[in-house]
């Protein structure tokens, strides 16, 4: 993985992917920065008061690591034949890393969006899915003979071959061979089935792009019994349950004022809480007028005390982890863990995230491009190898030496 990691936002029209994407992010354009939640390697090393990143921030050792985010157009049954928005949909999916599905877990808007009441959520989970493994496995099927005839008459392997046809996809060889030996598929490819073919895409799918599942809008009263639903169906790690407008709403409220509310958290404070906790001054905050206090309190009975929090902070991590996000620091100095320049009494101000089974050498490249690495260090200055794997806590730390080796 050169380019950074990019998490996609799918769904139907209308289940809140611009809602999620502006809850984590303050921004209503397409593409835009989210924050990741990770332990910061300075608690690690009992320097976090001296942790100060470039991009994002640290606090107590809780860092907030920048990560891309995509809102997909959105999606509709038979989208892969055209349908809809369909091809607009699968053109911005080749970019993404891992998905997040949103679902409009209320049941007021039906497949195609529209609103309605007391639809069943749980379906649009296959579909969805359907739709991309659909699309991938029709643009296969439809060359399927000339790629068969081709990769007999050159001799390839089934990873070349398969690598020629999805690289469109964002894929690259070691996607493919995963897919391939985690199949453990006896026959050569010239003998496959279309039953094959399709098992393929579906294992290729699954290793190109992770899904985890946001059950939106668990702030609606029907939200209970779909949730329950799909509870049952479903691997409960990938299921994170989120309101996003609660989100938008309570960090809105925040930046004018009227609360304190920590991000991602079950903590709200409005001035009248802070008097009664002592604070004469109630935090400096603005008195609420009758509305929105009535807002609130709901938002703390139906998503905040009940779920933990509006879970949208969650559901980023929740995509990370099943990305197998590992969050990587470069730093100039390896003993003070300082980044050389001026500043240096602060540590720790890089920070990378590479998908898990990264090398040190994919880091370096990453983190340096064409420029000449002599060796690599890793924490207090022990060399470490270029085919090393990187891991959370193991090869974390790294300090790239330029020069000739
Ligand atoms: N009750 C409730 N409504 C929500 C929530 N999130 C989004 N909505 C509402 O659902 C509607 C659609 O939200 P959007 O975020 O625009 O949905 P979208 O998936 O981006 O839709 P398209 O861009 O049309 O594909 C809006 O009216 C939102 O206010 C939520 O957490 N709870
Ligand atoms: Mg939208």
């Amino acid at each position: 993985m050169g380019r950074d990691p990019l998490i996609g936002l799918v769904g139907k029209p209308s289940a809140g992917k611009s809602s999620t994407l502006n809850s984590l992010t303050d921004a209503s354009s397409k593409r835009a920065i989210g924050y990741l939640q990770i332990d910061c390697a300075c608690a690690r090393f009992g320097v976090s008061d001296r942790c100060k990143p470039n991009y994002g921030s640290c606090v107590d050792g809780r860092r907030s690591v920048p990560i891309e985010l995509l809102d997909v157009a959105g999606l509709v049954p038979g989208a892969h034949q055209g349908k809809g928005l369909g091809n607009k949909f699968l053109d911005d999916l080749r970019h993404a890393d891992a998905l997040i599905h949103v679902v409009d877990v209320s049941g007021t808007t039906d497949a195609e969006g529209k609103v309605t009441r007391g639809y069943d959520p749980s379906v649009d989970i296959a579909w969805l899915r359907s739709e991309i493994v659909q699309w991938i496995k029709g643009n296969l099927m439809e060359k399927w003979g000339s790629i068969r005839r081709r990769h007999m008459a050159v001799k390839a392997t089934a990873v070349e071959t398969l690598q020629g046809q999805f690289s469109g996809y964002g894929s690259n060889a070691r996607v493919v061979a995963r897919t391939l030996d985690r199949m453990g598929l006896k026959e050569p490819l010239e003998d496959w089935s279309e039953e094959t073919i399709e098992r393929v895409v579906n294992a290729f799918t699954d290793e190109k792009f992770p899904t985890i599942i946001a059950l939106n809008k668990i702030d609606h009263p029907d939200a209970d019994k779909n949730i329950a639903k799909i509870a049952k169906m479903q691997d409960p790690n990938t299921i994170v349950l989120c309101s996003a407008i609660s989100e938008i709403f309570l960090r809105k409220m925040a930046k004018q004022g009227y609360v304190k509310y920590t991000e991602g958290s079950e903590f709200v404070d409005t001035r009248e809480d802070l008097i009664a906790d002592g604070d004469p001054d109630g935090g400096g905050l603005k008195e609420l007028d009758e509305k929105n206090k009535t807002r609130i309190e709901n938002l703390k009975d139906m998503v905040l005390y009940r779920f933990g929090s509006t879970g949208v902070v969650q559901v980023l991590t929740k995509a990370a982890e099943l990305l197998g996000l590992v969050p990587v620091f470069p730093v100039r100095n390896t003993t003070t863990f300082g980044s050389g320049q001026a500043d240096s009494k602060f540590v720790f101000r890089d920070c990378v995230l590479v998908k898990k089974g990264s090398t040190v050498a994919d880091v370096a490249r990453k983190c340096m491009g064409d420029a000449p690495v002599a060796y690599i260090e890793g924490a207090g200055g022990i060399r470490v190898a270029e085919d090393d794997l990187v891991a959370v806590g193991k090869n974390d730390v790294l300090s790239f030496k330029i020069g000739r080796g």
